[in-house]
């Protein structure tokens, strides 16, 4: 696996133990689920920059600045890009929107490596993403467990039945159900829509990508779900944190 050889020979890791004594490791993390639960547009706004199937998005927004928008447009939580290969993002784009604002924070990543749990949380994540395509169903519960035991939301993401089947499990807090599909880029609600009934009720539904207007959110929340993940809509805009407000 080409990625997880990338995460050991990233240059200066930061020792665990090192991590672990990082300011940011001791603050009080906020619950994304929590806060989906009790809100009624349930908005999880993201920084992105470019994206495999877009190419770029938009390279002039500064994170702080899109980490205050998002605040002040009264979102739930943001969801940071923090892989460099695919999205142009980073670490630093994590801690500058720690560094801007109080929203429980995603780190969104391609998580293969305990380290880059603890990693998430030393810069400032409140919640971590879990892909089920790219884990097995042992690795999905060891490093949920690891993300509960350090107070961090665990969001799992999935595509399709034998994703979700695979996974469920009581250490994941909120399920996504991402209706890009990876491999394509085909972008349909209607996976949202399909997955919907199979999702238990002790999960907080999570609908990811291709979200465009407020129809589209309502569309969905009869089917049960309570966040709306929403990315190139607000980032390809002049200015994110007004888009996130409408
Ligand atoms: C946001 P969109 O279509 O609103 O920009 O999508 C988010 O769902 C998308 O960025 C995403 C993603 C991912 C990115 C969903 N799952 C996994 C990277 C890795």
């Amino acid at each position: 696996n080409d990625k997880r050889i990338e995460v050991n020979l990233r240059k200066q890791l930061i020792p665990i133990k090192q991590l672990e004594h990082s300011i940011l490791f001791e603050r009080e993390t906020v619950s994304l689920a929590k806060k989906l639960k009790e809100s009624n547009t349930g908005i999880i706004a993201e920084h992105k920059r470019r994206s495999p199937s877009k190419q770029v998005i938009n390279h002039d927004l500064n994170v702080f600045d899109v980490a205050k928008g998002y605040e002040d447009a009264g979102v739930c939580g943001m969801s940071v890009l923090t892989d460099g290969k695919y999205f142009g993002g980073s670490l630093d784009d994590l801690l500058t929107a720690r560094a801007s604002c109080n929203l429980p924070l995603l780190r969104k990543e391609f998580i293969i490596d305990p380290y880059q749990i603890i990693e998430a949380k030393a810069y400032g994540a409140d919640v971590i993403l879990l892909i089920a395509a790219i884990l097995t169903r042992e690795e999905i519960k060891t490093y949920s467990e690891l993300a509960k035991s350090l107070n961090l939301d665990v969001l799992l993401e999935v595509h399709n039945q034998d994703e979700l089947h695979k996974s469920i499990m009581p250490s994941l807090d909120m399920l996504g159900v991402n209706n890009r599909n990876l491999k394509t880029f085909d972008v349909s609600l209607d996976t949202s829509k399909q997955l919907s009934d199979l999702i238990p009720d002790d999960f907080v539904k999570v609908s990811e990508s291709g979200i465009s207007n407020i129809e589209a959110i309502k569309t969905l929340q009869p089917f049960g779900y309570k966040g709306f993940l929403i990315g190139e809509n607000f980032m390809k805009t002049d200015n994110a944190g007004l888009s996130a407000k409408q």
